[in-house]
C-alpha cells in the first residue's frame, strides 16, 4: 500500500538534506543555460562541489529552441567535441559547420553535469550576491514563483569561493553587482550590453570576455558579451561551450 504522506515526507527530507548540503560550496553558478552547465560540469569533474540555481522549471536556458524554434543547433570546427565528449549525435554539414539537436543537446549537457556532480535547483531565482570585506562570496536566492508573484519575502544565502553569472543577455548577477557592491574591474567597470548580431566576431569574443570581472565573480556564454558590449551570435553555440570550459579552467587555477 502506497501512503501518500510517506511520499511527501521523502520528498521533502531529501530536498532539504541536499539543499543543506548545497549551503556552502566552491562554485555558484546563476543561470543553467549552456554556459553555466558545462562551466558546472567541469569544475565538479575537477573535484570542486559544485551548485547551479537556475531561475525556469526547466534548466538548459536557450538552447532548447534551436534558432527561431527549428530544434537545431549549430557548432563549428574547435567546439564541435564539446557535444561530442557529452554524447550528442553530431553531423559535419560541411565547410567547418556541424549541426546537432538542440534537445539532444541540453539533454546531454544537463546530464553530464548532473553525473559529474553538479546538483542543479531549479525554480530558484539569484537576486544578489553575498558582498563581504570587498569580495563576493556567495549568493543571494529566492524561490523563483515568490519573485514572480512579487511577493516581500526575504531571500536565503549560499556561501560559495567563487560566483559564476551565467544567466545570459541579462548578465543579472553583473548588473546587481554594479549597483550594490562598486564598478566591475573591466574597461568600461559597468554593464555595457550586448551589440547586434555578428557571430564571427560573438563567437571569439565570448570566450577572450570569459573572465573575473569583479573579486569572486566571474563570467561566461552570452554574459560576458553583454557585459563586455561584444555581439550577440544567435543559434550557433560552441562560444558558449568553450567559454564554460574556460572558466571552469581559470577558477579551478584560483581554487
Ligand atoms: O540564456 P542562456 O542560455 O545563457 P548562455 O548559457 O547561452 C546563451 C545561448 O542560449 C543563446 C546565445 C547563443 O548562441 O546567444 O542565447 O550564456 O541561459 C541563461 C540561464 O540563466 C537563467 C535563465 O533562466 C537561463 O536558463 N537565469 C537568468 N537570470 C537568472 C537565471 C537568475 N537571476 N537566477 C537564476 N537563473
Amino acid at each position: 500500500m502506497i501512503d501518500d504522506v510517506k511520499v511527501t515526507k521523502r520528498i521533502v527530507d531529501r530536498y532539504f538534506e541536499e539543499f543543506s548540503d548545497h549551503t556552502e560550496v566552491d562554485v555558484a553558478i546563476a543561470g543553467a543555460g549552456p554556459a553555466g552547465l558545462v562551466a558546472g560540469r567541469c569544475l565538479a569533474e575537477k573535484g570542486h562541489k559544485v551548485v547551479i540555481f537556475e531561475r525556469k522549471l526547466s534548466p538548459g536556458g536557450g538552447m532548447w529552441g534551436g534558432g527561431m524554434g527549428y530544434p537545431v543547433v549549430v557548432v563549428q570546427e574547435g567546439s564541435v567535441e564539446e557535444l561530442k565528449k557529452v554524447g550528442v549525435d553530431v553531423s559535419d554539414a560541411g565547410e567547418g559547420y556541424y549541426t546537432a539537436d538542440s534537445i539532444s543537446s541540453v539533454a546531454n549537457l544537463l546530464s553530464a553535469a548532473i553525473e559529474a556532480g553538479a546538483r542543479i535547483f531549479n525554480m530558484v531565482t539569484v537576486e544578489d550576491v553575498l558582498y563581504e570585506e570587498g569580495k563576493i562570496n556567495g549568493v543571494v536566492i529566492n524561490s523563483s514563483p515568490i519573485e514572480m508573484a512579487g511577493l516581500h519575502v526575504d531571500p536565503i544565502t549560499i556561501r560559495a569561493e567563487a560566483v559564476i553569472d551565467a544567466t545570459g543577455h541579462d548578465a543579472e548577477v553583473c548588473h546587481v553587482v554594479e549597483e550594490k557592491a562598486g564598478e566591475l574591474e573591466t574597461e568600461e567597470g559597468r554593464v555595457v550590453g550586448e551589440r547586434s548580431m555578428w557571430a564571427d566576431l560573438g563567437e571569439k569574443t565570448v570566450v577572450e570576455n570569459t573572465q573575473e570581472v569583479f573579486p569572486g565573480l566571474w563570467i561566461t556564454g552570452m554574459c560576458a558579451n553583454a557585459v563586455m558590449g561584444a555581439p550577440r551570435m544567435g543559434p550557433i553555440f560552441g562560444g558558449m561551450l568553450l567559454s564554460g570550459k574556460k572558466v571552469a579552467e581559470k577558477i579551478d587555477a584560483r581554487l
